[in-house]
């Protein structure tokens, strides 16, 4: 008997000591531990490019403070400052901070600013750069494509001479439930805008910018249900599925002459293929394209755009490594040859992961979702290094790096803002554990800069590249946690990230890409994706009532925050036998052929979602299970 209550007493004693430990970090898994516990754990395992060890004693990717060494919170890292504890003021701060309901008041309070940092950014577009694309904010002028410099693709890529900040907004209006301007918005964009433009632009931004938008708003238009409010448009005659038609067709030659059929990655929309193009491509670029060409088809009837991005999916997909399972991120359309052999979780890659399982999630074709459960586990097996629990065991914390392809090898000691969005699919898998563990420490970089560097090098724990665009991943990750937790710290988490907005990027009229995370200093750009994305998971993370969670229809994001819902007709593909019996020969040469003279045919898309049989890969309210995972790992059961 004696024996076993010692037993049970160390247990006890171990479960104690584990919940005190994970309360100090606050849900920051392992960046609390190092901090303020410096429990001496073999820190340096990764060691850099060339085999070096990294710099300084400390697990070598964890933000710190200016000057400081490891167990010495820096202000703002998730250091003492914030947390609480190393001043000696033990976990029942984390509790008063962290726990127990978000006040509601609060909560309104900061949707209502979430909403009013639209407003501000939407009213001075409208007002001093529609029907330019994008919006100067420091100046209060419009910006349009670079004619000056055809290679500044930079802006060219993006800006295609067709208000694309208005059409990349449509769906947030809808959201914020403001009918009156989302109908006025939708008739604007139908009366002026057009894509018989000379101009010359990434098949991929315009896919998910422009093409993604045009279908989400048609479909928030038609949708018979109304969940967000009167959105329905006077003599609405289907005009934004003509044009997502007319784009998507425009863009149809970035898919002919290449003997790959992985596409080129840019178009002029008026002539096609520009003579003499790179015949190099992202692997994100060209894989991404199967959510919103897809959607189009199976509204429309027509395999065509569905076949093409398939076709450029599966190229991409057979040309992973034997050995590790990984793709590289540059590949030569030709040639099948990676030009690129950087694999991660970032640039160049990024969507290609996510539009795996949301084609899945949409569609419902299995190929999709294995190959997405195959690529997953590879990047498990060679990007995630440190040790297997976030905040327990021996080893580093985990953290997903870039490394070669076809070795596994670490390529470089830095990772890139645009990863921050991996935490959200892995909730939408149901890796919630690891999504809480990337995510913290996302948020601790956030927490030292105020936004999120380009570039971080997790070696010297500094940024690489220092601007911040405005961009959307950490707080659509933050969003998407929460909505799988409900742990208020996400609410926590979204209310820093709206103060540091406003406080560092708001000017005149807008608000401005950093141009230097440090000091602060800005570019006068704002991105339409900060209207589309930025502010849309801002103000849903505190928009508890929102259709988007209370209407009963179930809606998915598209990697530029498009809101589709997921509904049976999405999932009926009648041309399923057809893609798979010619192995894609016949059915190139009738694509050639038939799409530029294409009926348009519309299947009523404004069904309303009708339970599909693998709900439960996209339901997120599995929140009892998370919640209980949580629970069980901050020690209460
Ligand atoms: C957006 O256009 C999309 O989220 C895309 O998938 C990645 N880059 C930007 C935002 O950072």
């Amino acid at each position: 008997m004696q024996w076993r209550a010692l037993v049970l007493g160390l247990l006890l004693l171990r479960l104690g000591l584990h919940g005190l430990l994970w309360l100090a970090c606050g849900l920051g898994p392992g960046l609390g531990f190092y901090q303020r516990f410096p429990l001496g754990w073999g820190w340096p395992r990764v060691s850099g490019p060339d085999g070096a060890p990294p710099p300084a004693a400390g697990p070598p990717w964890l933000p710190r403070g200016p000057g400081r060494g490891p167990g010495a919170a820096g202000p703002g890292v998730c250091g003492a400052a914030h947390w609480g504890f190393a001043r000696g003021r033990g976990p029942d701060e984390y509790e008063r901070r962290y726990s127990g309901a978000f006040p509601p008041q609060l909560r309104a309070r900061l949707r209502d600013r979430a909403r009013g940092m639209f407003v501000f950014g939407y009213d001075n577009y409208m007002a001093h750069a529609f029907p330019q694309d994008e919006l100067n904010p420091i100046h209060c002028r419009g910006r349009g494509p670079d004619r000056g410099d055809p290679s500044n693709l930079n802006i060219n890529d993006v800006l295609g001479n067709y208000s694309l900040t208005l059409v990349d907004a449509l769906d947030t209006l809808a959201i914020m439930g403001n009918s009156s301007e989302f109908q006025k918005a939708v008739k604007l964009v139908i009366d002026t805008v057009s894509f018989d433009k000379d101009s010359t632009v990434q098949v991929f931004e315009a896919t998910i910018r422009v093409l993604g938008s045009l279908l989400s708003a048609h479909r928030i238009i038609t949708d018979s249900k109304q969940p967000f409010g009167d959105m329905a448009v006077k003599d609405y005659d289907n005009e934004l599925l003509h044009m997502a038609h007319d784009l998507a067709v425009r863009l149809l030659p970035a898919f002919e002459n290449t003997k790959t059929g992985i596409p080129y990655p840019r178009v002029n929309l008026k002539t096609g293929v520009p003579p003499n193009s790179k015949n190099e491509t992202c692997t994100a670029g060209a894989g991404s394209l199967l959510v919103e060409f897809g959607i189009l088809s199976r509204l429309l009837g027509d395999s065509t755009f569905e076949w093409v991005a398939r076709r450029a999916v599966k190229a991409l997909w057979g040309l992973r490594s034997n050995d590790t399972g990984l793709l590289g991120n540059v590949v030569n359309i030709q040639t099948g040859h990676w030009v690129g052999k950087q694999s991660g979780l970032g640039a160049g890659l990024d969507s290609f992961y996510e539009y795996l399982l949301k084609s899945y999630i949409l569609f419902g074709e299995k190929e999709d979702l294995e190959m997405f459960s195959a690529a997953y586990e590879s990047i498990q097996n060679y990007l995630r290094r440190g040790r297997e629990a976030c905040n327990e065991g021996e080893g580093d914390p985990p953290l997903y790096v870039n490394v070669n392809m076809f070795s596994g090898r670490l390529m470089n000691t830095w990772i890139d803002s645009l990863q921050a969005f991996f935490p959200g699919l892995q909730v939408l898998i149901g890796d919630v554990e690891d999504a809480i563990c990337l995510h913290a420490f996302y948020y601790a970089i956030w927490k030292r800069y105020g936004a999120l560097p380009e570039r971080y090098n997790w070696q010297l724990q500094a940024p690489d590249v220092l601007f911040y665009p405005l961009r959307p991943e950490l707080v659509e990750s933050t969003y998407l946690l929460y909505q799988a937790t409900k742990n208020p710290f996400y609410l926590h988490v979204g209310m820093d990230i709206l103060q540091s907005l406003e406080k560092y990027t708001k000017v005149k009229c807008g608000y401005a890409t950093l141009h230097h995370v440090i000091d602060k200093s800005k570019e006068d750009r704002m991105e339409s994706f900060f209207l589309s994305e930025t502010c849309k998971y801002l103000y849903l993370l505190f928009d508890e009532e929102n259709p988007v969670h209370k209407s009963g229809t179930k809606y998915m994001f598209t990697t530029e925050g498009h809101i589709v819902s997921v509904d049976r007709h999405l999932r009926e593909s009648p041309w399923k036998e057809f893609f798979s019996q010619d192995g894609g020969q016949d059915q190139e040469e009738k694509f050639v052929h038939r799409s530029k003279s294409q009926e348009l045919r519309v299947i009523n898309s404004s069904s309303n979602c009708n339970r599909v049989p693998d709900e439960r890969r996209y339901s997120l309210p599995l929140k009892s299970i998370y919640m209980r995972q949580i629970d069980k790992m901050v020690g209460l059961i």
